[in-house]
Order: C-alpha cells, then sequence, then structure tokens
C-alpha cells in the first residue's frame, strides 16, 4: 500500500505477556515465548504489537504497579531478550509498542521508598503528601488517601494503596518521566501506551470535586479537580518534541474516563497521536448491542473525530473489559464475536486487537477464592474483576492449551479442547481465519484503512457503511437480526469480497456479514 503508515493504517495487537507463551515452564508468559510466536502474529496479519507491563513489578495490579521503568521483572525475561524481541519483530517488520505506567509508582519503586522514608527526604515533592485527605476517590473503591503512619501524612493514589500517584508538577519528575521514553526509544521501540495519562495532573490546591448522582462513592463526584488538568498540555508537547526526534514514533494516551470530546483534546499537532475514546466499551461497564444504538455511537464518534482531524482507535477488548466474545454471545457460537470483528476492523480507525480475540477466546468463569484482581476481591459477586479475560492463550488441543507445559497463573479456559489456534486454522469458516482474511484485505485495500466513513440507510436490525477513496470504494453491511433482510445498494457493480453466508450481495442472511467492492 502506498504511504502506509503504521500506526494509522496498520492494526495493534495487544499482548498480556504474562498469558500469551510460557517460555521457560514456569506458567508465566515471558518475553522468549512471545519470541516463538511472531511467527504466528506475522502470518496473521498484524502490524505493531502493544506489550502491556513486563517491568518489575510487586504486582498488586499484575504489572501496572511499576517498581522500575528501565528494566524486565526477571519472571518475564532480560533486557537482552527483550532486545531480542525487538530485533524479530523488526525483521517481521512488526512495531513494538510499550505500556508505560506513569501517573503512579508501585510503592515498592525507590522513588518512594525514599519519598516516604521521611517528610524532609528529597524525594518527598516525588508524590502527593498531605496532612489532610480531601474528598477525592480510588477508582477500585474507597478514599484515594492513605495514612503513612511512618512520615504522618496522607498520600494520594488513584488506584490501588500500593500504586501512589507521582507528583507531575514536580520538574525532577518529569524530566525522568522523559528520560524513560528515551531510554526505550534508544532500544529501538516504535511507540508507547500511556496509562491514564490524563490523571498525571492534578489541580494544584486539591479542592474537593463537585457532587453528583451515581451509583458507587467514586461515580457520586464530578472527576473535575482530580485529573485533565490544562497543565498536561505543555508536557505533551515536551513528548511530543522528544518523539518527534526519531523517526515514525508514535503515542496513545488511554483516556481515564473517556469521552470523544475529551479525546480529541489530547490528540494532533504538539500532543498525542491518538487517545482511545472507548466507544463501545463505556467505564460504567453497560455494553448494548444492537444495530441503533451501534449506528448512533459511531455516527457520534466519526462527526467528534471527522471534524476535529484525528485520528479514531477502535477497541472491543483488553485486559480491563470482559471480552466481546462473552459479552455479545451466547455459548461457543462465533456470530456475535465476527459481527464485532468486522467493527473493528472496518470502521475508520485504528484497530487494536487484544490476544486470543482472533479465535473468540471467552472470559474463564472463576470461584470468588480464584479471583486474584483487586477490584474483583472487593466488589465480588455485583464485580468479578478483570481475571475472566486475562486467561492463558489458547494455542491448541494439548495440556494447558499449548500456553505452558506445568499449571498456568490463570486457569485456561475449558472451552480451550475445541478453541484453540491449531483447531480454527484448519476451520475455513473460523473466526480465525474470517479476522486473517479482513486483515489481507486491509493491505491491500487503502479505502479499508484511510477511506472516508459514509453511513448507509437500512432496515432496522441491520448496519451498513461505505469505506470511500477516489478510486476505491468498500461497503460493509452486517446483519445483527436473525432474520434474512434486503437492502438496496447504491449504484454500481458491486463485487463480493467476503461474506459469511449464503445471503446474495444486498440480500443479508441472519447475523451475515458481506464486504463488498465497487466495479
Ligand atoms: O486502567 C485505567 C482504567 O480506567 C481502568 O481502571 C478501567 O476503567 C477499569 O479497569 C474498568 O474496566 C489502567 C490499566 O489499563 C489498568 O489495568 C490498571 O489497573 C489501571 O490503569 C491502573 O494502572
Amino acid at each position: 500500500m502506498d504511504n502506509f503508515l503504521w500506526w494509522r493504517d496498520g492494526v495493534i495487537y495487544q499482548i498480556y505477556p504474562r498469558s500469551f507463551a510460557d517460555g521457560n515452564g514456569d506458567g508465566l508468559g515471558d518475553l522468549i515465548g512471545i519470541i516463538s510466536r511472531l511467527d504466528y502474529l506475522n502470518d496473521l496479519g498484524i502490524d505493531a504489537i502493544w506489550l502491556s507491563p513486563f517491568y518489575p513489578s510487586p504486582d498488586k495490579d499484575f504489572g501496572y504497579d511499576v517498581s522500575n521503568y528501565t528494566d524486565v521483572d526477571p519472571r518475564f525475561g532480560t533486557l537482552a531478550d527483550f532486545d531480542r524481541l525487538v530485533a524479530e519483530a523488526h525483521q517481521r517488520g512488526i512495531r513494538i509498542v510499550l505500556d508505560l505506567v506513569l501517573n503512579h509508582t508501585s510503592d515498592q519503586h525507590s522513588w518512594f521508598l525514599e519519598s516516604r522514608s521521611s517528610q524532609d527526604n528529597p524525594k518527598r515533592e516525588w508524590y502527593i503528601w498531605r496532612d489532610h485527605p480531601n474528598n477525592w476517590q480510588a477508582f477500585f473503591g474507597g478514599s484515594a488517601w492513605e495514612y503513612d503512619p511512618v512520615s504522618r501524612q496522607y498520600y494520594l493514589h488513584l488506584f490501588t494503596k500500593q500504586q501512589p500517584d507521582v507528583n507531575w508538577r514536580n520538574p525532577d519528575v518529569r524530566k525522568e518521566m522523559l528520560e524513560v521514553f528515551r531510554f526505550w526509544m534508544e532500544r529501538g521501540v516504535d511507540g508507547f501506551r500511556l496509562d491514564v495519562f490524563n490523571a498525571y495532573f492534578k489541580d494544584s490546591d486539591l479542592h474537593n470535586n463537585p457532587p453528583r448522582f451515581g451509583l458507587r462513592a467514586f461515580d457520586r463526584q464530578r472527576h473535575i479537580h482530580d485529573i485533565d488538568q490544562p497543565e498536561m498540555m505543555p508536557f505533551l508537547n515536551d513528548l511530543r518534541i522528544l518523539l518527534d526526534s526519531y523517526p515514525e514514533r508514535y503515542a496513545v494516551g488511554e483516556t481515564y474516563l473517556a469521552t470523544p470530546q475529551k479525546t480529541i483534546l489530547y490528540c494532533g499537532a504538539g500532543k498525542l497521536h491518538a487517545s482511545f475514546s472507548f466507544d463501545f466499551t463505556p467505564y460504567n461497564l453497560i455494553y448494548p448491542w444492537y444495530s441503533a444504538w451501534l449506528k448512533a455511537h459511531i455516527i457520534r464518534r466519526e462527526e467528534t473525530f471527522k471534524a476535529s482531524g484525528i485520528w479514531p482507535t477502535t477497541v472491543m477488548s483488553n485486559h480491563d473489559l470482559p471480552r466481546a466474545a462473552s459479552r455479545y454471545s451466547r455459548g461457543e457460537n462465533d456470530a456475535q464475536a465476527k459481527l464485532a470483528m468486522t467493527l473493528l476492523l472496518t470502521l475508520r480507525g485504528t484497530p487494536f486487537l487484544y490476544y486470543g480475540e482472533e479465535i473468540g477466546m471467552r472470559d474463564i468463569p472463576l470461584r470468588r477464592s480464584e479471583i486474584l484482581d483487586p477490584p474483583g476481591k472487593k466488589y465480588w459477586p455485583i464485580y468479578k474483576g478483570r481475571d475472566g479475560c486475562r486467561s492463558p492463550m489458547q494455542w491448541n488441543s494439548s495440556a494447558y492449551a499449548g500456553f505452558s507445559n506445568t499449571q498456568p497463573w490463570l486457569p485456561v479456559h475449558p472451552n480451550y479442547i475445541r478453541r484453540n489456534v491449531v483447531s480454527q486454522q484448519a476451520d475455513p469458516k473460523s473466526l480465525f481465519n474470517f479476522t486473517k482474511n479482513i486483515l489481507t484485505l486491509r493491505k491491500e485495500t487503502p479505502a479499508l484503512c484511510r477511506g472516508e466513513f459514509v453511513p448507509l440507510k437500512t432496515p432496522t436490525g441491520t448496519l451498513a457503511y461505505l469505506r470511500q477513496l477516489e478510486e476505491q470504494t468498500v461497503l460493509v453491511a452486517m446483519n445483527f437480526s436473525k432474520r434474512f433482510v434486503s437492502f438496496a445498494l447504491p449504484d454500481g457493480h458491486w463485487r463480493d469480497i467476503i461474506s459469511t453466508s449464503e445471503g446474495a450481495p444486498g440480500r443479508l442472511a441472519p447475523h451475515e456479514i458481506q464486504l463488498l467492492i465497487l466495479g
């Protein structure tokens, strides 16, 4: 494809390293495991890998509590393994995106150990210490303040109490953080996913958040002082200057409490390349799945992003959410998972594919005693936490699904005997082959990557749109209903490129998906 820009036209595949492939037989995935599966990823047709954290971590939030930003946790490998991973990925044309968790560190990070040692320690100002808490709430429940009996003050933590928030107002902190980016770019890293970046800066006077209606204490306040402060913008500019001093580097932000409007504010010249708007997975964990809601949301997102010129991202699943195949399907039928995959890979925006999504992995069922995730432990059974979507990758039907030769850190889904990479590779109608076919098509069809989005008027229960460039038009049609539905094709000769059923162009069988090309 001409003018291919990897982070705009490509597909980014998220790997949760502890669950992808266990190369050293300890039940935990690792970097050498990932290296051993690069040919698989290359064959699938992805363009970049986003690695969830593999840095040293006490695992109070499974890697999102980092105790050293510039090293590899020995359980995942070494810096030498990392260098090999980068080299081997690059040999195959696959970019590497790292997950940087810079809003907070682990409470075992040397910075925090120093900071908490006494009120006059030089690193005291690297975190946010106060004599009295305000009304801010931690996302995972409870006050965002924890009393430290040794140094006799409270410190701020927007997530677990083992994740103290860093004081981004301190210039030494900002300088040190930019060095973290530089460290990894010098090792060849192509991009970064920034964990809850819009929470870095807090109101300087720590004003209380005003109240509003909501279920949990967290939801009963308007989050106007604990996140989204204007001081973020000059930092983003500094970051962008640094990124642009290397060729084709990229940063995507994880927008905390995202809306499309908020998301675009942080992107563009002198800011991030992209930021998640989580259009299908709002943080209230409600996931409507019918064509009218989807259409309204897609149009809202399109209008916001198009007017701003910011490139959107599409996310159906990640390590914080129930998997799309679990949210929308009953049992093992993949009709809904194929609809979700079609949206992910054909809307305007960079698709983020979560490991196992290509074979329709389902969340594992867990008993209370098996829950590891802190919010799951706290809110069970109302909310069971995020372990369900983090289970070992299902490679084949051998013991432990070919993920490991020993008992993995989380159980393998019992459906692995039938639902795995090897069995789906052999089945032309599988979700794996459906996904691979669209990924192959994207590579030779610029309209599917860069084309304008034009919604079509189609009957209830269906969704259809064009992806249009001057020289090429693709039509995507999806039937969310259980009935046959016909719709009027726009003028011209439409050729079928991918379809999941026996319908003819313009006539959709139940749950059918059609991709047609003009001419
Ligand atoms: O997530 C931030 C965030 O907003 C999530 O808490 C999400 O809304 C929630 O899990 C409900 O789905 C990031 C990371 O992705 C997450 O894994 C970390 O636990 C969190 O930051 C703290 O680092």
